[in-house]
């Protein structure tokens, strides 16, 4: 429960970058260039090498257990180009008794990543939900400042080096601009935000360090406030690097002023990534609607090549066999890229035409 050995590294982040670029630009060249050339059928390129024709990244939140399907292994090594664990790197899943750890899921995830020459993109490390119950109840010893401190200390720095980006804080604001008041408001005040920033570069200096917010994709009250929160966090000097648009959407709603939206964060001299993509639909979807979800799906990735701060596209979750949408939201479901049998729905094509039509492809 309690080792701190890393896994093992193979490679180091910046050579599997280089790696992913390099061999990605050329792959989806190579494959048009040949088809178009001789009438032979069109290969299409993988998510991932579609996506690095436009200098990006396609990443998957990953279910778990990741080894259970070999056709869900498959189809997350050859598609994506980065991994977010879903839910292996939350505060209730490695620290789930005070000073006690347990890295083996998080563990899992960095090792298939590393195997198949894939980011980690860390999720994450100060939320006010999937907490373990000492946090929540307040049963720890000590201030929670320095429980806090020891925590992102001791998950960032295992994960030193191996981790490209780190969801730092997840989820701070109220839908209204202000700050949600969680246990981490209450206890420490707002300074948690740069504190929680603070522990992480000093634990692991290389990896990117974002906040990350879900309802924020589009101008408004809500993005407004992490906008203002995040210029006052430059303002103070704290290491931030990114922000991260979670994107959890409904069919036919994204927002217009997307693209308008990631602009302005990347104006303060920051990343942006799209970090949790999904759009779901009221069941039973049908073909208009799945034709919509696909011109969804489209308009995301367009709005984020769009902005050249935008470095990449996670889905959260591929197929509808293994979606968070039905327990969370009763009656919608379709959420996915993928149907509940592993074949590619319009909105797959779409995703990987917006990359390429952005791209070298
Ligand atoms: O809620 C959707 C996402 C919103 N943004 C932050 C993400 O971390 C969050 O992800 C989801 C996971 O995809 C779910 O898998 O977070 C949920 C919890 O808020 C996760 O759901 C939980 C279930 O509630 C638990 O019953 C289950 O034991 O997943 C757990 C592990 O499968």
């Amino acid at each position: 429960m309690t080792d701190v050995r890393p896994p093992s590294r193979t490679r180091s982040r910046r050579a599997l970058a280089v790696g992913i670029a390099a061999g990605a630009l050329i792959a989806p060249l190579l494959a048009y260039g040949h088809a178009a050339a001789t009438d032979t059928p069109r290969v299409d390129p993988p998510l991932r090498d579609a996506a690095a024709s436009s200098g990006r990244f396609a990443g998957l939140g990953v279910g778990s257990p990741l080894n259970d399907d070999p056709t869900y292994t498959d189809i997350t090594a050859t598609e994506f180009s980065s991994l977010t664990p879903g839910n292996e790197m939350k505060w209730g899943t490695v620290e789930p008794v005070q000073g006690q750890f347990d890295w083996s899921g998080a563990d899992e995830v960095v090792e298939f990543a590393q195997a198949h020459d894939q980011e980690v993109h860390g999720h994450t490390l100060v939320w006010h939900s999937q907490l373990p119950g000492w946090v929540e109840n307040g049963q720890y010893e000590g201030e929670l400042l320095d429980v806090m401190t020891e925590h992102v200390t001791t998950e960032a720095s295992r994960y030193a080096g191996q981790v490209a980006r780190w969801d730092v804080v997840n989820e701070p604001m109220n839908e209204d601009g202000t700050l949600r008041n969680s246990v981490f408001l209450q206890e420490i005040g707002e300074s948690y935000i740069a504190e929680a920033f603070r522990a992480a570069d000093a634990a692991d200096p290389d990896a990117k360090l974002y906040i990350n917010d879900y309802n924020t994709d589009g101008l408004g009250a809500k993005s407004d406030g992490l906008y203002d929160l995040v210029s006052s966090l430059l303002d103070q000097g704290v290491p931030i690097d990114g922000v991260g648009f979670q994107s959890h959407l409904i069919v036919g709603q994204v927002p217009g002023d997307m693209r308008e939206n990631l602009q302005r964060f990347a104006d303060l001299g920051l990343e942006v990534a799209v970090t949790e993509l999904d759009v779901r639909i009221e069941m039973p979807a049908d073909d208009a609607e799945l034709a919509q979800q696909a011109s969804d799906f489209g308009a995301v990735v367009d709005a984020c090549t769009a902005v050249s701060a935008c470095i990449g596209v996670t889905v959260w979750g591929f197929t509808d066999a293994d979606s968070w949408i039905p327990g969370t939201f009763p009656g919608y479901g379709a959420a996915h890229p993928w149907d509940e049998n592993y074949q590619t729905k319009p909105a797959h094509d779409a995703i990987r035409d917006a990359f390429l039509a952005a791209g070298t492809g």
